[in-house]
């Protein structure tokens, strides 16, 4: 139909707004739109998008409250094809199946192995008209993280850095520098309240002290989930990001497994993943990650992390912020030590840049970054 377009494209601008406020669900939005037997006078009656908590899912809000009428037709659109599996409550094609909805449009396949098409296949042999595939290249831009968690098993991983001119993250080792404005750092923010989690190296929490929340105002419910990788369990627990882990799941990984040097951790209510000494890599604790339900993480250093990040070709963008000043050679390289941030060397390209006043955004991309799913 050709104002298909329109209604997904309306789905696909909603959904940019609740992009990691769903957790553990991927954000779904909907539609509902009513017509005349004709087709030729439609109108929107209802939205839907998966609540906070992953549940009610999309259709599910789109559909209560509509008086659906006789004398017309009902059109759902959605960004994600409706599930058919009984959840944590009855399926969204069951409740579709329940409505006068004579046809479904969706943008994009559930690779969830629950879905994977059924949806689609239960909705047809019950008589409804499906049409899937529309504008499936920007929807899928969204759902990127959420593809890698279903078929790849682990999350996309987001490198973020902050450097100066001249590709260095501090002053000095072991020092925290601020390099880039506020503009730069709001940004960060709304970021962080986007991804499912932010993952750094225990040198980062004692040198910068960092708490890894979202502090935009209006945001700061969408915090993610804080990793910290700890091999030894050797945290002082003054640091701030151990004030608040009742409200913020903060967890911890770590081959450390005497109970002694656990009890602290446990005291501030982290939660201890222990690992084994050969499972104590970045593809295991990623795959835990994955389990957990995390589609989008951030990586937030430090350098050593990056490092390994890169060279494990796990990592899938990069997010650099650059300030407007050199540090010079005494300061700390972001990734090598002869001071050179040097991306394309492990196949990362540019992709878009940002400004925010006299600092930028530069995001990097694989050379090679295919859509894994459709293959375009
Ligand atoms: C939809 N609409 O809004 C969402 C869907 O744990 P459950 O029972 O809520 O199911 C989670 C799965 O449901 C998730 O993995 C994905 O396949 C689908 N998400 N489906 O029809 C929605 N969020
Ligand atoms: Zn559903």
């Amino acid at each position: 139909m050709e104002f298909d377009k329109k209604y997904i494209k309306i789905a696909i601008f909603i959904l940019k707004q609740i992009i990691g406020r769903t957790f553990p669900n991927p954000p779904v939005v909907c539609v509902l739109v009513e017509a005349n037997k004709t087709l030729k006078d439609h109108k929107i009656v209802s939205f839907g998008f998966t609540a906070k908590t992953g549940r009610p899912h999309a259709e599910a809000e789109a559909i209560q409250n509509v008086n659906f009428k006789k004398n017309k037709k009902y059109i759902l659109y959605s960004t994600l094809e409706p599930c058919c599996h009984i959840g944590r409550s009855e399926s969204c094609v069951s409740r579709i199946l329940k409505t006068k909805i004579d046809r479904v449009v969706f943008s994009i396949f559930d690779p969830d192995h629950r879905v994977n098409g059924g949806g689609e296949k239960k909705l047809k042999e019950n008589g409804i008209r499906v049409v899937n595939g529309i504008m499936k290249d920007e929807t899928y831009k969204l759902y990127e993280g959420y593809f890698f968690n279903r078929i790849k098993k682990r999350p996309k991983v987001i490198l973020k850095l902050a450097t100066s001119l001249d590709g260095k993250i501090s002053f000095q080792p072991s020092a925290r520098s601020k390099i880039t404005n506020k503009m730069c750092q709001d940004y960060l923010h709304i970021l962080r309240s986007e991804v499912d989690g932010i993952l750094v190296g225990s040198n980062t929490v004692k040198i910068d002290d960092c708490v890894l929340n979202c502090r935009m105002l209006g945001l700061k419910k969408f915090s993610p989930i804080r990793i910290v990788l700890n091999r030894n369990l050797d945290l002082n627990m003054h640091h701030k990001i151990f004030k608040n882990c009742k409200n913020i799941r903060t967890l911890v990984f770590t081959q450390q497994d005497k109970k002694t040097k656990k009890k602290p951790y446990l005291d501030k209510k982290v939660e201890i993943i222990s690992m084994n000494k050969k499972k104590f890599n970045l593809d295991e604790i990623l795959r835990k990650l994955g389990d957990l339900g995390i589609c989008n993480l951030l990586v937030e250093g430090g350098a050593k992390i990056f490092s390994s990040f890169l060279e494990s070709n796990l990592c899938d963008e990069i997010y650099i912020f650059r300030g407007n000043f050199f540090i010079g050679s005494k300061g700390q390289s972001a990734i090598d030590s002869n001071g050179v941030c040097n991306f394309s060397k492990f196949k990362f390209k540019t992709k878009k840049i940002i400004e925010f006043g006299d600092n930028k955004l530069e995001i990097l991309e694989k050379s090679n970054n295919k859509n894994f799913f459709f293959g375009s």
